[in-house]
């Protein structure tokens, strides 16, 4: 099997960090060759670039610099980081995406969706996740579990309309892109969750093994 990205997309809280790391530890076990990642993050520009865009300091950055950064850093992770994985075979887990961007900066600033479209595929040069898990929560659930954190990032600051905005963005582009995106119940235990995640995983493996026979 070639390479394959699956992405972990979701609002604050929703568990995708939790999961993607259980389910490495699974696919690890199981003799993959995988690697894990993160946005905005996972090079050393792209690490920078995510400390400017969560300093809660920057209350000033406008909507469209806060996308370009966004997409900065995507493009330095995409062709420094996951390109590369994928050539060499790898599964890649990432959290978050290119849908963090529209559901984020689109759905929830109300920046333009075209023109996000545009830079997202600048950035990636057209690059698509093979699999999206979208993990769905209600925001005050997502609240409760992020106050207990309560690291009060510059995002973390947004109201609940904002964060209402972004699931149900989230909602509508795994309708809109059904064929690779996938809705998961992110109110339910971290056990449960993690076992429907590996099945749906698992299945998804299994099809694109089949299919390189
Ligand atoms: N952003 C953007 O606007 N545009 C973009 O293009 C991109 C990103 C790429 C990244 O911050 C911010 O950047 C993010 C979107 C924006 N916005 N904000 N605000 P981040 O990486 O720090 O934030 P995050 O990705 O949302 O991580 P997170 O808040 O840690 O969420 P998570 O990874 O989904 O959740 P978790 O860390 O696994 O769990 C959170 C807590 O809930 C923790 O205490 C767990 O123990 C608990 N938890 C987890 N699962 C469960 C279950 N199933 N039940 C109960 N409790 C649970």
């Amino acid at each position: 099997m070639s390479g394959k990205l699956i992405v972990f997309e979701g609002i604050d809280g929703a568990g995708k960090s939790t999961q993607l790391s259980m389910l490495y530890q699974y696919l690890q076990q199981r003799g993959y060759n995988l690697m894990t990642t993160r946005e905005p993050g996972g090079t050393p520009v792209g690490e920078e670039v995510r400390s400017i865009l969560l300093n809660p300091l920057h209350g000033d950055l406008q909507h469209r610099a806060e996308a370009f950064l966004y997409a900065a850093a995507r493009s330095q992770l995409v062709y420094q980081v996951i390109k590369p994985a994928l050539r060499e075979g790898k599964i890649v887990l990432c959290d978050r995406f290119v849908d963090s961007t529209m559901a984020y900066q689109g759905y929830g600033r109300g920046i333009s969706r075209n023109f996000l479209q545009q830079i997202n595929d600048l950035a990636t040069g057209g690059l698509q996740a093979d699999l999206v898990l979208v993990f769905d929560l209600p925001v005050e659930e997502s609240f409760k579990r992020v106050n207990k954190r309560s690291t009060g990032d510059r995002l973390e600051q947004e109201t609940h309309s904002f964060f209402q905005r972004v699931r149900e963005g989230y909602l509508e582009i795994a309708r809109q892109q059904c064929h690779n995106h996938l809705v998961m119940d992110a109110s339910l235990s971290v056990e449960e969750l993690q076992r429907q995640v590996r099945t749906v995983v698992d299945n998804f493996i299994d099809g694109k093994l089949r299919e390189s026979d």
